[in-house]
């Protein structure tokens, strides 16, 4: 199986250069690296430009509602144990409307993969402040909120709980696909924060902006130890790997 035989027929409607198209490439590859064949393959996402790769991935997939594909992708894995299950969404959609739903999925412990396509904006609706938008990023339409301190998506799975927590960059690809292949391997509910740009509504340069403000998970880091991964996660700069990893009995 090839990255390409997990693609649908259907052509991605995202901008040219958007960052969604790395995530739906490392995607495609972490799956077919570890075999998972698309009848055994479910990917659940909310609404938004982040959560339209659902339609773009062979599988039984459901773009489904915004801020929801959380419990709606644990009812299935609930009674489909046996399906290897993907939730893909926006920070829009993960950490407004959806928040509530974060730590109770991680407390449930469901085997999933959630990755965040983090771009810090709306893009779907063009342009307004999300929960992670910086409070210096340019004010232009509709940017209301960004005015209040952006949440650390890392600080708030690892402070919930959560047993797997690992962070890439869509413009990193073989980083992001090792990161969604160990998430997807995971035996629990796995969190991958993936850092990526909106080239319409954030200003030029910024998803090499954030790789810039980026540095490796240091060799020294132990994974598996919660008081190192905290001090990684609340380091201002973006620490790309894996942070945490919680040994399963
Ligand atoms: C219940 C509900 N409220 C609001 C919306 C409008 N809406 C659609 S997508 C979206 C935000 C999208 O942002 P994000 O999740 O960050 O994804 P992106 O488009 O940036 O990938 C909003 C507010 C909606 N579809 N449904
Ligand atoms: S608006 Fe932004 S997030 Fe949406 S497809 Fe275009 S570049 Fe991607």
């Amino acid at each position: 199986m090839r990255p390409a035989d997990l693609r649908t027929e259907l052509e991605p409607v995202w901008c040219s250069g958007c960052g969604d198209f790395g995530v739906l490439k490392g995607l495609t590859q972490a799956l077919t690296d570890l075999e998972v064949a698309p009848e055994k393959l479910a990917v659940i996402s909310g609404i938004g430009c982040s959560s339209r790769l659902a339609g773009y991935v062979k599988a039984y997939a459901f773009n489904s509602i915004h801020g929801r594909a959380l419990p709606i992708a644990t009812g299935l894995k609930l009674s489909r144990p046996e399906m290897t299950t993907v939730v893909v969404g926006g920070d829009g959609d993960g950490f407004s409307i959806g928040l509530g739903h974060i730590p109770h999925a991680v407390r449930r412990d469901t085997d999933l993969t959630y990755a965040v396509l983090d771009n810090g904006i709306y893009g779907l609706t063009k342009g307004q402040a999300s929960p992670t938008t910086e409070r210096d990023t340019k004010r232009g339409r509709g940017m209301a909120g960004a005015e209040d301190a952006p949440l650390d998506p890392v600080l708030l799975v690892l402070s919930s709980g959560c047993g797997f927590v690992a962070r890439s960059h869509a413009g990193h690809l073989p980083h992001l696909r090792q990161m969604l292949r160990e998430a997807i391997q995971y035996p629990g509910f796995a969190f991958v924060h993936v850092l990526a740009g909106c080239v319409t509504y954030q200003p030029k340069g910024y998803a090499d902006g954030l790789l810039e403000h980026s540095f490796p998970v240091p060799e020294t880091h132990d994974p598996t130890n919660l008081d190192q991964a905290m001090n990684l996660a609340r380091d201002p700069r973006f620490a790309l790997g894996l942070i945490y990893k919680r040994p399963r009995d």
